[in-house]
């Protein structure tokens, strides 16, 4: 068995926990100095100090998406501004992005993550990696790029879309290996024959997915349609973004690089550890990230851990594919968004009304977003020129906001049907993939 860096990735569980523990107190040190932390543990009565083992680290109270938003945009940073050498964003809850930033240390940590699980999966210098996510903010672009690299693949940084454009640099260059979102994968593999090819001719052997959920069964279908081997890469901006956890070729679980995280799984009701082997939420700590250390961040994902010792041969535990959220966050083309966005973009707009819904449909594989609004009686009997004005402020302000692009139908008043109870905003009639 090869490894990129075998003595970490088979190290024994006994180091590995004595390394955690060294790791996570100087983690926790470096957070409680930080404006956010230092004021959290104050109003919660905790004296870090007093922590130097992993049984009283259990205790600490949980971060939140909610405490990085109100950290924005520098309350969480425990270096010096001149030592960031990067940010990158993900969508809040609200208006704020989440944003996270890193030292050189934390970029190089970071790279060696990617690569160390790409080498994992069997790619090798001799590979074409083609990176088919967007880059940007988003963590899947630049993330797997510098990764891919370092593993020594000749990287070719096509960002998502563009079908014609993917299909003629996989020919011409040899592309080897995609990175690239199961839900473009679908519609990508009808377009690549659309075009008049056959996927399996495009000569990939490696297909990286991640970013959003996705079953077993689409997994095998893309393995089917394009002749390659589909490796499943969990990761979230917080956690720095792509390959916090990454299938092997034993695809029993995704390892967990344990390393860099510290991992607990817990109950999202009583928020107590869920028991050996039973579904809760994943909860994450930063341990070797400098710039911006993160303690037991409520990652809000469902999973499993298993800890038995894999035949690969590496000694970081596995987690289960990603098996919902506890919130409502929805990944629409892979891109995050919160009800509350929409609703906080909504409510800005004078001509709003008090009612809306978001209806999520999928058409051929591609997720569409169509966002009801009710105006204001007076408006809506206005004349039609100002409805389509508004109808188009409207697709412009969620467009900014969101980074995708819904649809916007304008409705009368009590054309939307009203909450009785909790409000039903949601309407998500795109089933499972
Ligand atoms: O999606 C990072 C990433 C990029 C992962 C490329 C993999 C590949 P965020 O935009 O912050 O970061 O979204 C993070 O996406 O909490 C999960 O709910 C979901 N997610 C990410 N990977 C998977 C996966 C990136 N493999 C959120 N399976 C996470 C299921 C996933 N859900």
């Amino acid at each position: 068995m090869e490894y990129f860096q075998k003595d970490i990735e088979t190290i024994s569980r006994d180091k590995l926990l004595a390394l955690q523990e060294t790791r996570l107190i100087t983690s926790l040190k470096a957070a409680a100095n930080t404006p956010f932390y230092a004021k959290k543990y104050a109003d919660s009565g905790v004296s870090t100090g007093d922590i130097t083992t992993i049984d009283a680290f259990r205790k600490l109270p949980f971060t939140t998406k909610d405490d990085l938003r109100l950290s924005y945009p520098n309350g969480m940073c425990a270096i010096p501004d001149e030592d960031i050498v990067r940010m990158h964003a993900s969508s809040g809850t609200t208006g704020k992005p989440t944003v996270i930033f890193h030292s050189a240390h934390d970029i190089d940590v970071w790279t060696d993550l990617v690569a160390r699980s790409l080498f994992m999966a069997g790619m090798r210098k001799r590979d074409v990696f083609q990176n088919m996510m967007t880059y940007g903010l988003f963590t899947g672009g630049l993330g797997l790029h510098y990764g891919a690299e370092r593993l020594g693949m000749m990287v070719i940084p096509a960002s998502s879309g563009n079908t014609k454009r993917q299909i003629d640099l996989m020919t011409d260059f040899h592309t080897t290996a995609m990175h690239i979102t199961p839900s473009y994968a679908l519609h990508f593999a009808e377009e690549v024959v659309a075009h008049g090819f056959d996927p399996k001719d495009l000569g990939l052997k490696f297909a990286v997915m991640g970013a959003e959920p996705y079953s077993l069964a689409t997994a095998k279908k893309i393995e089917a349609a394009f002749g390659v081997q589909v490796f499943n890469c969990y990761g979230l901006s917080e956690m720095n973004g792509p390959a916090v956890a990454f299938e092997c070729p034993v695809k029993n679980g995704m390892h967990i690089w344990e390393d860099s995280y510290f991992v607990e799984i817990i109950n999202p009701e009583t928020l107590k550890p869920a028991n050996p082997g039973e579904k809760g939420e994943l909860v994450l700590t930063t341990i070797n990230r400098t710039a911006m250390p993160i303690i037991r961040y409520r990652t809000k994902d469902l999973t499993m851990l298993y800890e038995e010792t894999c035949a690969c041969g590496r000694t970081h535990k596995r987690i289960e594919r990603i098996l919902g959220r506890t919130d409502d966050m929805l990944i629409i083309s892979g891109v995050n968004v919160f009800p509350s966005q929409i609703e906080h973009v909504l409510m800005e707009i004078p001509e709003v009304g008090n009612n809306y819904q978001i209806v999520l449909t999928r058409e051929g594989h591609l997720d569409k977003m169509l966002v009801k609004v009710e105006l204001y009686e007076k408006i809506f009997k206005g004349d039609l020129s100002q409805l389509h004005t508004i109808q188009k402020k409207i697709e412009h302000e969620l467009k900014s906001a969101l980074l995708i692009s819904p649809r916007v139908k304008l409705t009368e008043p009590g054309e939307i049907p009203p909450s009785t109870g909790k409000a039903k905003r949601v309407d998500d009639q795109r089933g499972s993939f």
